[in-house]
């Protein structure tokens, strides 16, 4: 039978269920990555499940988010990261190797593979043709510890790429721009895109993977590429062509959809604030004076996008009012460039240096000013994420960031008179794993060092037979998980500390919601109603835990994005979702709910009747779990689940 790739690589790792649209399936996984901000718990989840050593072929703990070290908090979770590596069988990441996404892309992803990571844009390692998702800590803490990964079959969309891009003014960013505006950030829940078409073979795997790392903005599991030329030689070139397969859909293999794209009747394109979706063609803004520009981050941070950056600094100098910010993505990247004389170029036209981390893309230092305006290379752009409230931030091209830096103004790369180099990946890089350090053959005398800002798992009580709550938020449409459980230079820090963290639950959004909430938490706790598609955004699970844990009960929604769902559900937290929309309109923030007869209902129909207490009103909502979801909730999570069925 003609299959596509997403289907061969299922099928050699399927060891449950069927390759069936909608249908619910098990997978072996071979790789495993996670990331300082999502990884202190997932450790600890890891420790809590109380399995010597991880089970996976390949684990890796990066750090790579909490980089600023402004009291002792981030410099103790990157030990305790680095012990527990050590003693769990990880390989771990240190500090300064680099963002996850890029580090993993150089070193470890593989076409044909399947990985996962604690993270969302997890899928970056699509451009190498292998399947990679992102999901909660406590989903990848069990899949270190044995189980395997259980999804429902997405929907397999083909992107069918037609022509050639118009480089060097016009960039793989362009290409995920252009789709965000086609599709929203919702048009990709419960799909993977899988590349396709003569236009693929002109794209380098970094420039892939820029595309595959923002399918995360559709909303989509994932996203893949074909295996190639180009992904022969650039496994090549980084040391590793024994990783190479060959890999591409057969002939007449189904898709659910395609969607042509001409590459080359693509211009550059930018997304204005506050969501990766709101995109135009920088054309339609040109003009507009510009504050800040940040370059870098797990979107564009390859060798090709950076040395073009260099190229187009060099000899020019940043406008008067511009700060311009350089976060090369790894340290392969920026040794290199450092080493051809080009980090030298970007600081004498102005630039500001920072080390390879998130850096500015999560708050972590170098917030714009009030109501300023920035222009970042970057994937998101939800309002107050760069640690102001009311910056404007803009999502572009690394070449349209590099010519607004000169220029001081929003600039169509077309018409900015400024010559820019074409760039292709190298021959050769720079191969040195002094920051990677490999697990040791046994863990077992090796002792995890904890500093006191890292805190238990907290665990949630058994699910009651009747939720009798208050609706503490009703929200709109697109709640992100940055608006649930913000991040920042302040927040972030709290991340392996749930109790101190549960404080800042919705703080831009409600600043009275924790305290609320804690007040609620003896009359039975509280509901969330939320629009479409909520939780988008982030995979971190403190984005259900610390609700959980100030007692959010239930969040009703009209619909979720796939990543949060999860980790409601794995903090046994039910997810509902309206029967009839409509009813979103009838309920309030401060209205009493009470369902009754959960558990049957749970086991049953799913069909759950809501009654709005003090008035006849009463609505039906839906559970839409699948069979392996419901036990989860049964038993209280994820965490509570593993441990009864070791
Ligand atoms: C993000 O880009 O929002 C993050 C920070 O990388 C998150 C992970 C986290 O919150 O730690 C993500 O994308 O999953
Ligand atoms: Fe880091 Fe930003 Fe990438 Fe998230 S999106 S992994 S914060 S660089």
């Amino acid at each position: 039978m003609a299959m596509n790739i997403v289907e061969k690589i299922f099928a050699s790792h399927l060891t449950e269920g069927q390759i069936k649209e909608g249908a619910p399936l098990s997978l072996a996984v071979d790789q495993v990555y996670t990331q300082d901000a999502t990884g202190t718990m997932t450790w600890l989840e890891f420790e809590a499940i109380g399995i010597e050593r991880v089970k996976v072929p390949l684990a890796v703990s990066y750090v790579d988010h909490n980089m600023l070290q402004s009291d002792f908090m981030n410099a103790d979770d990157h030990l305790f990261l680095q012990t527990a590596a050590a003693k769990f069988g990880a390989y771990f990441s240190k500090p300064g190797n680099g963002i996850c996404h890029q580090v993993h892309l150089e070193r470890f992803a593989a076409p044909g593979k399947i990985a996962l990571g604690t993270d969302s844009h997890t899928p970056t390692q699509g451009g190498m043709g292998m399947i990679a998702i992102g999901v909660g800590g406590l989903e990848a803490a069990t899949v270190m510890a044995g189980a395997a990964l259980e999804i429902n079959m997405p929907k397999v969309v083909k992107v069918n790429l037609i022509g050639s891009l118009k480089k060097p003014h016009v960039t793989a960013m362009d290409v995920i721009l252009t789709l965000l505006k086609m599709l929203t950030v919702k048009g990709g829940v419960g799909k993977i895109f899988e590349y396709g078409g003569e236009g693929v073979k002109g794209l380098s795997i970094t420039e892939r993977a820029t595309i595959t790392n923002m399918g995360a903005e559709l909303g989509a599991t994932t996203s893949i590429f074909p295996s190639d030329g180009m992904t022969y030689k650039y496994l090549k070139a980084q040391g590793r062509e024994r990783d190479w397969i060959e890999l591409s859909a057969d002939e007449g293999a189904y898709y659910a959809e395609t969607i042509d794209l001409d590459l080359s009747s693509l211009e550059p394109m930018i997304a204005c604030p506050h969501s990766p979706d709101n995109v135009k063609p920088i054309k339609e803004l040109t003009g507009k004076k510009v504050h800040q520009v940040c370059i870098g981050s797990c979107t564009n941070s390859s060798y090709q996008a950076m040395k073009t950056v260099a190229l187009i600094l060099k000899g020019n100098v940043v406008a008067p009012e511009v700060s311009l910010m350089i976060n090369p993505g790894s340290k392969q990247v920026y040794e290199m460039l450092s080493r051809e004389g080009l980090i030298a170029d970007m600081i004498a036209a102005g630039s500001r240096i920072m080390e390879s981390s998130c850096g500015p893309c999560i708050g972590m230092g170098a917030a714009p000013g009030s109501g300023q305006v920035s222009v970042r290379s970057y994937n998101r752009n939800f309002k107050g994420r760069s640690g102001t409230k009311d910056a404007e931030i803009y999502l572009t091209n690394p070449v349209a960031c590099a010519l607004m830096a000169i220029k001081g103004f929003i600039v169509d790369p077309r018409n900015a008179h400024v010559d820019i180099p074409l760039v292709e990946e190298p021959e050769d890089f720079l191969i040195s794993n002094a920051l990677l350090l490999a697990p040791p053959e046994s863990g077992s005398d090796l002792t995890i060092i904890r500093g006191p800002n890292i805190k238990e798992v907290p665990i949630k009580d058994p699910l009651s037979d009747i939720i009798e709550a208050e609706i503490i938020l009703k929200t709109g449409d697109n709640v992100t998980t940055d608006d649930i459980m913000p991040a920042g230079s302040k927040i972030l820090p709290l991340r392996s500390n749930i109790p101190a963290i549960s404080d800042f639950v919705f703080r831009n959004l409600d600043e009275s919601f924790a305290k609320r909430a804690a007040q609620l938490k003896e009359r039975g706790g509280c509901i969330i109603i939320g629009g479409d598609n909520y939780g988008q955004g982030s995979s971190r699970e403190h984005a259900a835990l610390a609700p959980m844990y100030l007692g959010l009960q239930a969040v009703i929604a009209k619909s979720f994005a796939r990543i949060h769902r999860s980790n409601l559900i794995n903090f046994g937290i039910l997810p509902l979702v309206f029967k009839d929309s409509s009813d979103y309109a009838r309920v309030n923030q401060g209205d009493r709910l009470r369902i009754e007869g959960v558990k049957e209902s749970l086991k049953g129909s799913q069909t759950f009747t809501i009654r709005v207490l003090g008035t006849e009103s009463t609505f039906m909502a839906l559970g839409n779990l699948n069979e392996r979801e419901r036990a989860l909730i049964l038993s209280g999570g994820l965490l509570q689940h593993t441990r009864q069925h070791r």
